[in-house]
């Protein structure tokens, strides 16, 4: 079994990033060390934030690691938060309360938006680098919806509630497996395996 280093300070990125990875034979190992500093996300974009995380946790760890920048971008919004995501709203001391405002925030800027252009999409990239700052795999991808009224759904973390699918759930309202199957992070694991096994 190969074992690959998850290079996030978010336990749901682990959890959804090992159960696709878990059953190919790739044991996913959490970061696990509070002493190295979380690196500055200043990147414009999704990428640069991915790159800047995986150089930062592979030099400091001196492994190989993956990591994952994530965000959701509304149309409306001209695709705010996006690389902002983790801290729209920019309170709360706990990731549960952060998520809480940020939705709350959403919905206000939203609230006179009509449903036709609410649409959005969670975007996720992948990263991963060795220890000598070399990218040696990456990959992006999205998962579209529109922007609920109110949150709906317990499972999953951060935007989960807001997300209205096609067939009227919300993300938080899919089992993990259904939201792997289907989200931005199940579908950038999908396109960064065939690197990998390179
Ligand atoms: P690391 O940087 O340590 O990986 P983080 O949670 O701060 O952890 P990001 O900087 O990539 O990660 O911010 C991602 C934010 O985007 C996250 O906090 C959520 O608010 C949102 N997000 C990303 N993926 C999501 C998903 O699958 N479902 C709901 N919200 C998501």
């Amino acid at each position: 079994m190969q074992e690959l280093t998850i290079a996030t300070s978010n336990p749901h990125k682990v959890d959804e990033i090992s159960a696709v990875l878990g059953p190919l034979g790739i044991r996913c190992i959490p970061l696990g060390r509070a002493d190295i500093p979380e690196p500055e996300e200043d990147g414009a974009t999704f990428e640069e934030n991915a790159r800047i995380k995986a150089r930062a946790y592979a030099s400091a760890l001196g492994r190989v690691v993956l990591a994952d920048d994530s965000g959701l971008e509304v149309d409306a919004l001209g695709g705010a938060p996006g690389v902002h995501s983790a801290r729209y709203a920019g309170i709360g001391a706990t990731r549960e309360e952060r998520d809480r405002a940020n939705n709350m925030k959403l919905l206000a800027a939203l609230s006179n938006v009509p449903d036709a252009q609410r649409t959005a999409r969670f975007v996720c990239v992948l990263s991963i680098a060795r220890p000598d700052g070399r990218i040696v795999a990456e990959s992006r991808g999205t998962f579209d919806g529109i922007i609920g009224r109110a949150p709906r759904g317990s499972n999953g973390f951060g935007y989960d509630p807001l997300l209205v699918l096609e067939d009227g759930r919300t993300s938080a309202e899919l089992s993990p497996d259904e939201k792997n199957a289907r989200s931005h992070r199940g579908n950038a694991l999908r396109l960064i395996l065939p690197q990998l096994r390179g």
